[in-house]
């Protein structure tokens, strides 16, 4: 595979710029452990998990882009795998931070996030219809945002009667909600609305993971920064 990036190459530049942030992020969120008290630090330790195995995807996923052009799918499921789960499983954790949390909660939200993923990629490959995948999968994210908003975890985070954690939840909920629709906007536009070329797609994709991650990261720090004060 070449490396190079070639001038003009917007694309593969946002991945080298993404891949470089993440970095940084992971070591900000590790370094400030130490920052935050002691029930916080699980949380920063998953905020800096995130970014870390999406920035060694990221590599690979701007090495395939640079070589062929086309879209690194596969390395982009696989993080998604890996790293979407974890995000939600920030909301048990920042709660749990601070007052008792049922563990079904985790279960839940590691549950429906799985699902999702594991049905988009069913009919990105073909071993599912992509509309069927796609009604199946955005069904199980819909759950997933009533569950914060309306179902159990939205309730316990009312009782907690932390600001912290439940301005924290607040804007989580908002990139889960609208951050996140920047993924099945593009499945849609890219398999069921006429097709989008690879490369929109892509930098689309690269910007949401910057605010859908490093962001998501950001707004646990200032939560476990102001609580441990
Ligand atoms: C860091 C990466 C993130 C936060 C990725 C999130 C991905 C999604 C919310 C994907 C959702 C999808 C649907 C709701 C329906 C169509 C298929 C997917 C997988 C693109």
């Amino acid at each position: 595979m070449t490396n190079n990036l070639v001038s003009g190459d917007y694309v593969g530049m946002s991945f080298w710029l993404i891949s470089m942030a993440l970095v940084a992020a992971t070591a900000f969120f590790f370094l400030e452990r130490d920052r935050v008290a002691g029930k916080w630090k699980t949380s920063l330790t998953v905020s800096g998990l995130v970014t870390l195995i999406a920035a060694v995807h990221y590599f690979y996923m701007r090495d395939v882009w640079v070589a062929t052009g086309t879209s690194p799918t596969e390395f982009r499921y696989i993080d998604w795998l890996l790293t979407v789960p974890l995000l939600m499983v920030e909301f048990y954790l920042i709660m749990s931070a601070v007052g008792k949390v049922p563990a079904r909660v985790f279960w839940n939200l590691l549950g429906g996030t799985t699902l999702m993923l594991i049905l988009g990629y069913m009919g990105e490959t073909g071993s599912m219809g992509v509309l069927p995948a796609f009604v199946l999968s955005m069904a199980a994210w819909l759950y997933v945002i009533w569950y914060i908003i309306k179902g159990e975890a939205s309730r316990v985070n009312a009782s907690l009667a932390n600001v912290h954690v439940q301005k924290a939840y607040k804007t989580m909920t908002l990139l889960v909600t609208v951050g996140w629709a920047i993924y099945p906007i593009g499945y849609f536009m890219g398999y069921l609305g006429g097709g989008a070329d690879p490369g929109t797609m892509n930098l689309i994709y690269n910007l949401a993971d910057f605010w859908n991650k490093i962001g998501f990261g950001v707004v646990i720090w200032a939560a476990a920064v102001a609580d441990s004060e």
